[in-house]
């Protein structure tokens, strides 16, 4: 994994792709500084002081020629984007029915966890061949997830929540670096992705002590934090019930309209009276300084799972 290496290996489905346009790109730059440095070579030997080439009739202009470097280039160009528009977008959709892994960059390590709720510093052991999606956040300064044998780099910013996902199809070990420069020590942000064999994954998962999954440890957090002291049937407070929420469109106060994702839910629980829902008042706390990003990272995994149930009949 240390020798080195020109480009790194190409270990996810979309490294073939990423580097297939990277190399057009790369051809069709080099194919344009030919065509335009080796005439100005060629001209200024021919034309240099003193030479005795031919100057009469200087050519002013060709119709074809004119047309042929603007109209050539703009379809190049408009090809160039739709490809890499096509490559982006892929690569920007989720998929569903991902391996989900929870990351949080902090000064100076990547701290990451499994639905099933491992915990890991720095590694992150995948399966061979499965779809890993990661959700990912900073507690402190912008940091960037880069896997560069998988071809996927990924800004990760304190406050919101970017993801990336990523299909691996070799075993073997590939480095992780942090990509944004980050404090003295960002240099040492740096880890490993184990991509194992399915079985071996599975014995590895279960290896070590048993572990709370994210979304029974945001199960608890939700009846600890008091959270479901307010959110339940029987409440003696007037809160919405959060039952069938995830991806709905929410009525909010203001009279506008809000979606029910992962950004929502997050500023549901920082900043309540940011967008307070139709019909309520603003009496939720606010839980800013009172949670750790993991935590809240648990809370939304549960929310997500009572909200992909059914609503409650009103
Ligand atoms: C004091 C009672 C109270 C507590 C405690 C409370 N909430 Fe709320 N919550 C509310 C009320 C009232 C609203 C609706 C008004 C608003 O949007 O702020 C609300 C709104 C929400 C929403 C948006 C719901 C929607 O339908 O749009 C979410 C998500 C939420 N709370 C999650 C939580 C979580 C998670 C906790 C615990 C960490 C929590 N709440 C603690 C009273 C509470
Ligand atoms: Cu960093």
């Amino acid at each position: 994994m240390d020798q080195f290496r020109l480009f790194p290996p190409q270990a996810s489905t979309s490294s073939h792709e990423v580097d297939a346009l990277f190399f057009a790109l790369t051809l069709i730059s080099l194919f344009f500084m030919a065509i335009i440095f080796l005439p100005i070579i060629f001209f200024s030997v021919k034309y240099r002081r003193g030479s005795s080439a031919d100057r009469s009739n200087p050519s002013s202009g060709s119709f074809w020629v004119e047309s042929g470097w603007t109209i050539g280039p703009i379809f190049l160009s408009l090809g160039l984007f739709a490809w890499s528009a096509l490559a982006y977008f892929r690569l920007e959709r989720r998929p569903a029915n991902a391996i989900e892994v929870q990351v949080v960059g902090k000064q100076w390590m990547w701290k990451l966890q499994h639905a099933e709720g491992k915990r890991e510093i720095n590694e992150l052991h995948v399966p061979v061949n499965s779809t890993v999606a990661m959700t990912m956040t900073s507690q402190d300064v912008i940091h960037s997830f880069f896997v560069p044998a998988f071809r996927v780099k990924q800004d990760v910013v304190p406050g919101r929540y970017t993801g990336i996902w990523f299909k691996p199809t070799r075993t073997g070990e590939y480095h992780i670096f942090c990509a944004q420069y980050c404090g003295t020590q960002h240099s040492q942000m740096v880890g490993r992705v184990v991509v194992m064999e399915p079985q071996a994954y599975e014995n590895w998962l279960k290896s070590g002590e048993p572990t709370e999954s994210i979304v029974l440890a945001g199960e608890r957090l939700f009846h600890d934090r008091g959270c479901s002291g307010c959110h339940s049937p029987n409440s003696q407070f007037h809160a919405p019930l959060l039952q069938g929420l995830y991806r709905k469109p929410v009525p909010l106060a203001d009279g506008t309209m809000a979606t029910a994702n992962d950004e929502y839910l997050r500023d549901s629980i920082l900043q309540p009276a940011k967008q307070i829902t139709a019909g309520y008042a603003n009496i939720m706390p606010s839980f800013t300084g009172h949670l750790s990003e993991e935590e809240i990272m648990q809370l939304i995994a549960y929310l997500k799972y009572i909200g992909n149930q059914p609503p409650p009949s009103q």
